[in-house]
């Protein structure tokens, strides 16, 4: 198996990569396949004296083989996928650490609830382009767009998701491992496209504390950071 894919640090990633294996290695049986046989053609029916060209119509039966077999295949990705899509995508785990991110031509915008949860009210805080997510738990993530179509992309966690403007779409990702990855925005947005990226800090609980009591110190005398009320 190659081993060519960014550092997996999610929970699903396990069965995106395989997914994406079993289609990766039809795709180069395909492209061996007929790469083979062209060059088999090119040698078996090249130029010789005396031997014509012929026309040819075209071949019905094989014309059917080859649009039937890559439709089946389609099929049967659709039927192995279903319980990946189901497990990731349909239900959004029970968390109380949510954040809304907003592309806009160049920039990831951060916004945080702050202590009490909620969005709108005073002590939202904007950060751009970094994440500070502690580790081991799930982020609801409320993606939305301000002018173009972007998306939102953490290569380490197999999540991509493309905001849209007018639409508020919910989404859910978890980090295992303590680190610092990269938010590439992976839909070409315009000409700053290639330099809009941000930060995701994957926290270890203290620096998570740490870091959250220096965006809220209001909060240290109060409940503390909103994902410990409930733990
Ligand atoms: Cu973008």
């Amino acid at each position: 198996m190659l081993r060519w894919l960014p550092e997996d640090v999610s929970p699903y990633g396990a069965g995106i990569d395989s997914l994406f294996y079993f289609i990766y290695y039809i795709t180069a049986a395909a492209f061996i396949l007929v790469t083979a046989l062209m060059i088999i053609f090119l040698f078996q029916y090249r130029h010789r004296e005396g031997r014509r060209a012929v026309y040819t119509h075209g071949n019905t039966t094989l014309e059917l083989v080859w649009t039937v077999i890559p439709a089946l295949v389609f099929i049967a990705l659709g039927f192995a996928s279903r319980a990946q899509w189901e497990a990731i995508k349909m239900h959004i785990p029970d968390t109380d650490t949510v954040i809304q991110v907003t592309g806009k031509q160049f920039n990831w915008e951060i916004l945080y609830p702050g202590p009490d949860g909620k969005f709108n009210t005073g002590d939202d805080k904007q950060i751009d382009n970094d994440i500070h997510v502690p580790v081991g738990k799930p982020i609801l993530v409320i993606l939305k767009a301000r002018d173009v179509i972007h998306s939102f992309f953490l290569p380490n966690l197999r999540f991509k998701q493309d905001a849209v403007p007018g639409r508020d779409i919910n989404a859910w990702f978890q980090a295992n491992k303590p680190g610092k990855y990269e938010i590439p925005c992976a839909e070409l947005c315009g000409f700053g496209h290639s330099g809009m990226k941000g930060w995701l800090y994957v926290d270890s609980p203290e620096d998570y504390k740490k870091w959250y009591t220096e965006q809220w110190p209001q909060a240290a005398t109060a409940q503390g950071p909103a994902t410990e009320a409930h733990s």
